[in-house]
């Protein structure tokens, strides 16, 4: 996604810069595992210029304080408070799922430790906070309140997901409902807040926070294919991560619901307990394929792309950061990592 380094420099050094500010305010232990999760330093503390991900939400929150009309700098503290929660359920995430690899590095806990690791997550969630209240007036007042909200959301999403890898089965829908609160409700609640901080009216709030969550569940199911056809080079993650946690993601659901003929092996796969072997694992990959689950899954990316553009019309807008906006939506449904 080189759009997103080269096209907005000056804004991804306004979130660096922010990011980097709120961190410094954690006690050291933590200060230094923050780092190392964002990649400023190495796992000894010395500088280092790691990946820090691709700042796709704050970037989201920026471009809709632009297509409000607004300053986007006023609304840095917005972005940089959905970066702090982004990160934090990151590290929560990476703890549960007992992930080893994120950003081509080892993850926070398996450098630190669970604990330290579930602290320092508590503690860039309490930050989040903190910035949006220091920002002060209404929008910190109802920016709270959506993060929170938010919040609430992702932690209903993510308890889906677990409950999903217990099930033998689970029908799309309810897939597709876990996807919006785990992953959409953040990137709705990234464009609410800047077309808040950017002094939207309530209807432009709205109509971002609709285009938020359309490209964020748009995300998921590139997210999804990532996660089984992405390139471990480019992703930084492991091969194969959700198919050996057994994840209900939407491909795979699209795929088990799809009534192919070959749904009866990849439902035995999937519904085993023991560890799967590679070969079990490329087998469950080409089985997505075969009943259908990636093509499903592409096409409703690039669907809800559109549809997330096409609600942006129902708003007075600025059309350059508009198109800003869009070119941005399009470049994450194509992205590789
Ligand atoms: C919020 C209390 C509380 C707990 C957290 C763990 C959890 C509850 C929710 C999980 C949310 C989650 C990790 C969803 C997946 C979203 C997703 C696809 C993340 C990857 O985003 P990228 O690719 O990451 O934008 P980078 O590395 O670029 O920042």
């Amino acid at each position: 996604m080189t759009v997103l380094t080269d096209r907005y420099a000056c804004e991804r050094e306004a979130i660096d810069a922010g990011l980097r500010a709120a961190a410094a305010r954690l006690p050291a232990p933590a200060a230094r595992i923050a780092a190392y999760h964002f990649g400023w330093t190495d796992a000894a503390g010395a500088p280092t210029d790691a990946s820090s991900g691709k700042a796709l939400r704050p970037l989201l929150t920026l471009l809709a304080a632009k297509t409000v009309d607004g300053d986007w700098r006023r609304a840095v503290p917005a972005a940089v408070a959905v970066e702090m929660i982004h990160n934090f359920s990151l590290i929560h995430d990476d703890i549960i799922d007992r992930d080893g690899l994120r950003r081509h590095r080892p993850t926070a806990w398996k450098v630190y430790g669970v604990n330290d690791a579930i602290l320092v997550g508590d503690a860039l969630h309490a930050l989040a906070f903190e910035i949006i209240a220091e920002a002060g007036g209404e929008c910190a007042r109802s920016g709270a309140g959506l993060l929170a909200q938010t919040v609430r959301a992702l932690i209903e999403g993510q308890l889906a997901d677990t409950r999903f890898e217990e099930r033998e089965s689970v029908p799309l829908d309810e897939c597709v409902a876990m996807s919006e609160a785990k992953t959409a409700s953040l990137m709705g609640c990234a464009t609410a807040l800047g077309a808040l901080f950017g002094g939207g009216t309530p209807a432009q709030v709205e109509a971002l926070r609709d285009f938020g969550c359309r490209l964020g569940l748009a995300f998921q199911h590139v997210d999804d294919l990532l996660g089984i056809w992405g390139d471990p080079a480019v992703t930084g993650k492991a091969v194969f991560s959700d198919l050996r946690n057994r994840k209900k993601s939407l491909p795979v659901t699209a795929a088990l619901g799809s009534g192919h003929r070959d749904v009866a092996e990849l439902a035995r796969l999937y519904g085993g307990t023991g560890l799967l072997t590679e070969s079990e694992l490329t087998r469950a990959a080409e089985l997505v394929e075969s009943c259908g689950g990636r093509r499903a899954s592409r096409r409703a990316a690039e669907t809800l792309t559109a549809a997330a553009a096409g609600g942006l019309a129902s708003q007075p807008l600025r059309t350059d950061a508009v198109e800003e906006l869009t070119s941005l939506a399009a470049s994450t449904v194509g992205r590789t990592n």
